[in-house]
C-alpha cells in the first residue's frame, strides 16, 4: 500500500529546505504599506486589545506580549530557572523544578493551551509542555505563575503537548520520541525498535475549580513519533487527532529512513471509549516514577511529591479505540476546523495538503472501509474514505493551520515562507503573503476553537536575517504580525521575541483584566517562617541552621544587622514583604550568595539559602527600585570564625535584640 518516492527527489527536496533559508524573498524590503504604523499603535496610557501568550522553546519560560503593539508584558518562568524572579532559587520554588532525576532547571517549551469551556478560552489557565524532561505545566492567568508541574512516564520528548479537550476535562500529552516502557524494561537493544518501542499518550485530568492535574491514564500505541494533536469539537468533541511520523519505525538515519513511506498516518483517537474501558477497569497498573509538584499560595511554597503508579491501557486489545488515516508525508500539523468537521493534516514534505471530514471517518469506521493490510494490528481507513478534499498547490512545507470566523483557514509554509488564506469549503486559495523567514507556527487569536476572533494572525518565524539589528551570529527570533479583518492579508508588524518561539496563545485583554490578583493578603499568609509585622521578626539558631524571620517594608528591612553568624552555618532568609499595595515588589540579594536573588510580592514570604564561605562583612540590599529611598534599603550580616564568642543577635535602629536560646 505504500510507495516509495525516488532518492532524487528527495535530495531535491532536502536541497530546498536548505536553501531556503538563506534566500531572501524578493519583496522584503518594502512589505508594510503606509498606514500600518497607525494600526499597531497603542498610546501611551492605554491597554492592548489582546494578551498574547508565546512559547519559549529552549528558554524554557512562556512570554506575554500585548496585541497588536508587539510590547513584551512579562517573561513567566516555568521549567527553567529565572534570576528576575528568583524562580527555581527560592526554597520555595526549588521543588517545581524536581522531577524522578532530580532538580532540572531547564527544558524546552513548545506549545500553549488556554483552558476551554465549551471549546472556547475562559481565561483560568494556560497549560505548556516540557519537551526535553516530559513535564507539563500549568499557569495560573490570576498570578501569571506557574501553579503546578506535573512529570509524564513512559515519555521521551514530550512534543504532541499540550493539546485540551472542549472542556479541558484532559489534556492531552503524546510522546514524541516512541521508547521502550521506564524502569529495566528499558535496557533493551536499539535495534528492537520495531519490537520493544511504543508510543504513549497520557491523558491529565484537571479539576474545574481548582486546575489540580492528575495523570488520569496512558495509552500504550504502536511505536511512531507523535507530533501534534487536536481534540475534536462540536460534533467531534470525544475524539483527538494526532500527527505520525516515522510510521516506518526506524531508529536510525531518520531523515531518510523516515521518509520512505508516501503516506504516514493522523492517528485518530475515540478518547470517551478509552474513558470508558479505563471506568471499566480494563486498564494495567504499571510502576513508574514521576514528579507531581504544586505551588500553594497560602504558604507560599511548592511541594514535590513523586508518584509511583500510572494507569496503562494497550490500544491494541480494544479494537475501538484507534484508527490510523493515511496522511501524506511526514504530517507535522493536524488542526481541527471550529465546527468540528474538517481535520488538516499537513504533511511537511507532501506538495498537497489533505482535508480530512470527520462525517467520512465515522462512516468509514461503521462500514469497515479499512485497508486490506493492518497497522501494528491496528485498522486503517482507506485515503479516499476519509478524505474531504485536497487543497491544491498550496505552496512548499505545510506545518500549522488556524482558522478565522469566516470559514476560512491559514497555514505556514516553511520551505516557501509564506502564509496561505484558503477556503474550508472550497478548498481555494484565496491569498498568500510572505513570511520573513521561514515561518513555523502561527496564530489567530482564538484560532483553534470553536469561536475565533480573527482580525490578528501572527507567524513566529525561524529565521530572522535582515530584519533587526545584527547581534552578533545569534539574530533575535521573530514575530510578524499580520491584519486579516480584510480579504487580503496585510503584514503590519514586525516584533522580536525571546526563543525559540513554536506555538503560542492570544485572548481578548477583557478575559483577564477582571481577573488580576494585586496582592497576596498578608493575613491569610501560611508560610511558616512568616512574619506578619516587625514585632514577629527574629533570629533562631537551630544546629548549625540560622533561620531568619526579616520584614520588608519601604525603605527597610527589619532586622537590617544582624551578628553572630559562624563559618559553618547555613542561613536562611525568610523575607516577608509587609506592603500591601499593587506593584510593591521587594527583592532579596546577599553579597557573594551562591544562588539568586529573591523577589518577593506584597503579602508573600519567601526565603533565601546562604551559606557564607568567608569571615566578614556582608552587605543584604532591595533588589526591586521600591521607593525614592529604595538605595538606603540595606544591611549588614556580619561572619565570625567557628566558635567564635560573638552571641547571635540582630536590631533595627538603636533597638538591639538578643536571639532566642538555639534550638536543637
Ligand atoms: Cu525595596
Amino acid at each position: 500500500m505504500f510507495t516509495k518516492i525516488n532518492k532524487p527527489s528527495l535530495l531535491i527536496l532536502s536541497l530546498v529546505l536548505l536553501s531556503a533559508a538563506s534566500c531572501k524573498p524578493k519583496s522584503a524590503g518594502n512589505a508594510v504599506s503606509k498606514d500600518a504604523a497607525s494600526k499597531v499603535y497603542v498610546p501611551p496610557g492605554k491597554y492592548d486589545e489582546f494578551y498574547n501568550f508565546v512559547s519559549g522553546g529552549f528558554s524554557g519560560q512562556l512570554s506575554v506580549y500585548g496585541l497588536p503593539s508587539g510590547r513584551l508584558l512579562r517573561v513567566i518562568p516555568v521549567f527553567s530557572v529565572d534570576p528576575e524572579k528568583g524562580w527555581g532559587y527560592s526554597e520555595e520554588t526549588k521543588p517545581m523544578l524536581n522531577t524522578s532525576h532530580g532538580f532540572v532547571p531547564w527544558d524546552d517549551l513548545h506549545h500553549v493551551e488556554m483552558s476551554m469551556t465549551d471549546g472556547q478560552a475562559d481565561g483560568k489557565w494556560v497549560f505548556v509542555n516540557g519537551n526535553n524532561t516530559p513535564r507539563l505545566a500549568r499557569v495560573d492567568l490570576k498570578t501569571f505563575r506557574t501553579a503546578e508541574i506535573i512529570e509524564l512516564p513512559n515519555s521521551a520528548g514530550n512534543h504532541s503537548s499540550p493539546f485540551g479537550t472542549e472542556n479541558s476535562e484532559y489534556i492531552v500529552a503524546g510522546t514524541r520520541f516512541s521508547v521502550p516502557e521506564d524502569g529495566e524494561a528499558g535496557d533493551v537493544p536499539i535495534s528492537t525498535y520495531k519490537e520493544n518501542f511504543k508510543g504513549h499518550i497520557s491523558f491529565v485530568s484537571v479539576n474545574k475549580e481548582t486546575g489540580d492535574m492528575n495523570i488520569a491514564f496512558q495509552l500504550k500505541t504502536p511505536g511512531v513519533n507523535f507530533d501534534l494533536a487536536r481534540s475534536g469539537k462540536g460534533k467531534s468533541n470525544g475524539w483527538f487527532f494526532f500527527s505520525c511520523y516515522n510510521s516506518e519505525q526506524a531508529n536510525t538515519l531518520l531523515e531518510v529512513n523516515a521518509s520512505k513511506r508516501d503516506k504516514d498516518f493522523i492517528m485518530a483517537v475515540n478518547w470517551k471509549k478509552a474513558e470508558e474501558y479505563i471506568k471499566a477497569g480494563k486498564g494495567k497498573k504499571q510502576a513508574v516514577k514521576y514528579a507531581h509538584n504544586k505551588y500553594d499560595e497560602q504558604t507560599h511554597t511548592a511541594t514535590s511529591e513523586i508518584k509511583t503508579e500510572v494507569t496503562v491501557l494497550d490500544v491494541t486489545e480494544f479494537p475501538d479505540i484507534v484508527y490510523f488515516i493515511p496522511c501524506p508525508k511526514s504530517p507535522h500539523g493536524c488542526d481541527v476546523d471550529p465546527t468540528g468537521e474538517y481535520i488538516v493534516g499537513s504533511g511537511k514534505l507532501a506538495a498537497l495538503l489533505p482535508v480530512f471530514s470527520y462525517d467520512k471517518i465515522q462512516k468509514a469506521i461503521a462500514e469497515k472501509n479499512f485497508e486490506p493490510e493492518k497497522y501494528s494490528g491496528l485498522p486503517v481507513i482507506k485515503y479516499e474514505a476519509a478524505l474531504y478534499g485536497e487543497v491544491q498547490k498550496p505552496g512548499l512545507g505545510p506545518l500549522h493551520t488556524e482558522f478565522d470566523a469566516n470559514g476560512n483557514a491559514y497555514t505556514s509554509f516553511f520551505v516557501s515562507s509564506e502564509v496561505v488564506k484558503w477556503n474550508i469549503k472550497d478548498l481555494k486559495v484565496l491569498d498568500r503573503q510572505p513570511t520573513y523567514y521561514s515561518v513555523g507556527h502561527l496564530m489567530i487569536p482564538g484560532g483553534n476553537t470553536k469561536k475565533p476572533f480573527g482580525k490578528y494572525l501572527v507567524a513566529y518565524n525561524k529565521i530572522t536575517k535582515d530584519r533587526y539589528l545584527p547581534t552578533g551570529p545569534e539574530l533575535s527570533q521573530s514575530a510578524q504580525l499580520y491584519d486579516i479583518s480584510g480579504d487580503k492579508m496585510e503584514l503590519i508588524l514586525d516584533f522580536p521575541t525571546i526563543g525559540e518561539p513554536h506555538y503560542a496563545q492570544a485572548v481578548p485583554a477583557s478575559l483577564l483584566l477582571p481577573k488580576q490578583l494585586k496582592i497576596f493578603d498578608i493575613n491569610a499568609n501560611r508560610h511558616p517562617y512568616a512574619a506578619k509585622g516587625e514585632a514577629e521578626t527574629k533570629v533562631i539558631r537551630r544546629g548549625n541552621q540560622i533561620h531568619v524571620y526579616i520584614t520588608a517594608v519601604r525603605s527597610h528591612f527589619a532586622p537590617d544587622n544582624i551578628e553572630g553568624v559562624q563559618l559553618g552555618d547555613e542561613v536562611y532568609f525568610h523575607v516577608t514583604n509587609l506592603e500591601q499595595d499593587w506593584d510593591v515588589p521587594h527583592g532579596f540579594g546577599v553579597k557573594g550568595a551562591a544562588n539568586g536573588e529573591l523577589l518577593i510580592m506584597p503579602g508573600e514570604t519567601l526565603t533565601l539559602k546562604w551559606i557564607p564561605d568567608r569571615t566578614g562583612m556582608f552587605p543584604i540590599y532591595c533588589t526591586d527600585f521600591c521607593s525614592a529611598l529604595h538605595q538606603e534599603m540595606s544591611g549588614y550580616v556580619r561572619v565570625s570564625p567557628k566558635g567564635s564568642n560573638v552571641p547571635l543577635s540582630f536590631s533595627l535602629g538603636d533597638k538591639p535584640k538578643k536571639a532566642e536560646p538555639a534550638v536543637q
